[in-house]
């Protein structure tokens, strides 16, 4: 969160190795396509088709490709001087969403909603979450909102344990994650806690019933609150490609969220899923888990990603 530049290189290296296969497979790939002559159409459709392979999106990769036919068809380029312009235009549509997860310090707490579809790193997120708040200084509790498996609770158990906060589960046999949510904002607020994290069951987007219990969970909380989820984070799977599309869109009809947190970008040489989320939605990302470690969400830099998903140090 804060820091010297000393740390911020340390996060910035961590970024790189994390969107290596991404930006690898990317910055090869326009080597290959520009090796310095003039640049034609030809090699203008290739570059089209790399991005688009890197779930960039179709719209935006053409939009991408038709300012660079604007200044260079004809003219010759090195590949390092197409990298440059992409990633300038690049970070121009990422710029808009490139915003730090804000914690309001009067709230007392902040109550920070976790959902998004089963697997994509809630639970890891917040337990990543927890360890950098604790490291600025806030005091934070975790409430296990997931009370559909034994296993979720455990999970975070863990990472309640690892960065030593307080965590809020179910008593036994209590199965609604809405009055665990409940129990646990309240906790919070006569403990005077900084930041309260809530972790909810992994849903599938097109089921209704499941759907309709965050909106409860919202509605509960809502109650001893009123300002309450102040931050509602979607969080998405950067491996699942374009069907991320899919899960922002379905989420959005029962929660208003207020920012997306994309996961895994170690995992997959298609980190430009990235992009056309941005473009399409415009929800701002405040982080990008590059790793299964407590270290591993970064702040979302959009020059240095940009930099990074096209290939340049
Ligand atoms: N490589 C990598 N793995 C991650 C990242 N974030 C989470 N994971 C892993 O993804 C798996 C699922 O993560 P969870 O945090 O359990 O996901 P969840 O959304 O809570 O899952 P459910 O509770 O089942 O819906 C775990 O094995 C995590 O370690 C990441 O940024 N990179
Ligand atoms: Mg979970």
């Amino acid at each position: 969160m804060s820091g010297g530049s000393e740390e911020k290189t340390g996060l910035l290296s961590s970024l790189r190795k994390g969107l290596k296969l991404t930006s690898s497979r990317m910055g090869r790939g326009i080597s290959d396509i520009f090796s310095g002559n003039d640049i034609n159409q030809a090699s203008l459709d290739e570059l089209e088709d790399l991005l688009i392979t890197s779930d960039i999106g179709v719209e935006t990769a053409s939009d991408i490709v038709l300012r660079l036919s604007k200044e260079k068809l004809g003219k010759a380029a090195t590949a390092e001087e197409i990298k440059k312009h992409l990633a300038k235009n690049i970070k121009e549509i990422l710029d808009p969403v490139a915003k730090s997860l804000e914690i309001d310090r009067e709230a007392k707490p902040h109550v920070i909603l976790v959902v998004g579809v089963n697997g994509t790193g809630k639970t890891t997120t917040i337990g990543k979450l927890a360890h950098q708040f604790k490291d600025s200084g806030l005091s934070v509790m975790l409430a296990a909102g997931d009370t559909f498996r034994a296993a979720a609770v455990e999970q975070l158990q863990v990472w309640a344990e690892r960065t030593n906060v307080t965590l809020v589960k179910a008593k036994e046999n209590e199965l609604d994650s809405a009055s665990v949510a409940f129990n646990a904002l309240s906790k919070a607020q006569n403990e005077n806690i900084d930041v309260l994290l809530i972790d909810t069951a992994g849903r599938l987007q097109n089921k209704t019933h499941l759907m309709d219990e965050l909106k409860k969970v919202q509605r509960v909380i809502g109650k001893i609150d009123s300002s309450a989820p102040h931050t509602r984070i979607l969080v998405l799977d950067a491996t699942t490609g374009q069907n991320a599309h899919n899960q922002v869109e379905a989420f959005l009809e029962v929660v208003d969220i207020d920012a997306l947190v994309i996961t895994k970008l170690d995992g997959t040489a298609k980190g430009g899923v990235l992009v056309a989320l941005a473009e399409r939605f415009g929800i701002p990302v405040v982080s990008v888990g590059v790793g299964e470690g407590v270290d591993d969400l970064r702040p979302f830099d959009s020059e240095y990603f940009s930099r990074t998903l096209m290939g340049l140090d």
